[in-house]
């Protein structure tokens, strides 16, 4: 029986997957056995763009196919949250001594963020200790505390390390009132994407409040080529100026691979969750069926 005619060893290596060598007790010679691994979601986006909202939706969504998932709050200076963290960064670092120590709202924001760098071995001990298929990240409300900020990063990088992981950018639907705002969106989303260095789905949060035509006849065409680009040329009240400045910026991201394959997620409609949850799976797992759990 050669390799891979065993129907006990057969198996693909994906990104998802880790190696053990075993011996198969069938063919028995040393195979390699594919075991799942967990696989981590960061949810970033500008404040108020719906992250912690969608982080516990998420996570009811992932268990109800079947996986187990736990969620880890990293806003330090969060009161209350909709979901129950099973980690929380709140108990390791504390936004409120930051404050009373003197410092301003953002200050101790920036600080309680960059402390929580001390306890990224605490954090992820406890990750560990879960065990579980996805871990789903909320990040901080202010993203720019979080992504712009060396701390954020390394701690991106800790959690991310050693485990298939990508990150979730969500643009707020506020962003699709004009064209101009969907390239600045767009820049935006990008430049998430050069600084945590991991794979990134892109998604407009708060679907619901999106035009049906947005939804339909914008949001799916933003990878044609010329598509965009011709909506920042018909948009009205523009100056000249700002107008090629997008054209230029929308070139730029489009050579960059980085327009189009947006996915609307709404937190009140499972049914675009469910979509998200899908493209997750086949980023994750390197384009298996995106059902795979189901
Ligand atoms: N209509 C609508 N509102 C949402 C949605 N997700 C979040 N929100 C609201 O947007 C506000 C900010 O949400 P939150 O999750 O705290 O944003 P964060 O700062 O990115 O974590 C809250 O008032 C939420 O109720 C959504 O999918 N649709
Ligand atoms: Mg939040």
């Amino acid at each position: 029986m050669v390799p891979g005619d065993c129907y006990m060893c057969t198996g693909r290596v994906t990104p998802g997957r880790i190696l053990i060598l075993l011996f198969c007790f069938l063919c028995v010679r040393p195979v390699l056995v594919l075991e799942d691994m967990r696989r981590t979601v960061f949810i970033v986006g500008t404040a108020g763009a719906g992250k912690t909202v969608l982080t516990g939706v998420l996570k009811e969504r992932i268990e109800a196919y079947g996986p187990s998932a736990i969620t880890v709050n990293l806003d330090p200076a969060v009161k209350q949250l909709p979901y129950d963290p099973n980690v929380d960064v709140r108990d390791y670092v504390s936004y409120d001594d930051f404050l009373k120590s003197g410092l301003g709202p953002n200050s101790a924001l920036i600080a309680a963020v960059d402390s929580a760098l001390l306890h990224v071995d605490d954090i992820i001990r406890e990750i560990d200790e879960y065990n579980a298929d996805y871990v789903i990240i909320d990040t901080p409300g202010q993203m720019e505390v979080y992504a712009y900020r060396v701390g954020g990063q390394m701690i991106t990088r800790a959690l991310a390390a050693g485990n298939p992981s990508l990150v979730v950018f969500l643009i707020d639907a506020l962003f699709f009132e004009e064209p101009l705002s969907i390239a600045s969106a767009l820049s935006l989303a990008s430049s998430i994407a050069l600084r945590l260095g991991l794979p990134q789905i892109n998604a407009v949060s708060k679907a619901d409040l999106l035009l049906p035509e947005v939804v339909e006849e914008i949001i799916p065409r933003l990878g044609e080529e010329g598509f965009l680009e011709g909506l920042i040329e018909r948009a009205e009240g523009v100056n000249a100026q700002a107008r090629l400045m997008a054209l230029k910026l929308v070139e730029a991201i489009r050579e960059a691979g980085f327009i189009g394959g947006l996915i609307p997620v709404s937190s009140l409609n499972v049914e675009t969750v469910d979509a998200l949850y899908g493209r997750i799976q086949q980023v994750l797992t390197g384009g298996e069926e995106p059902s795979a759990y189901k």
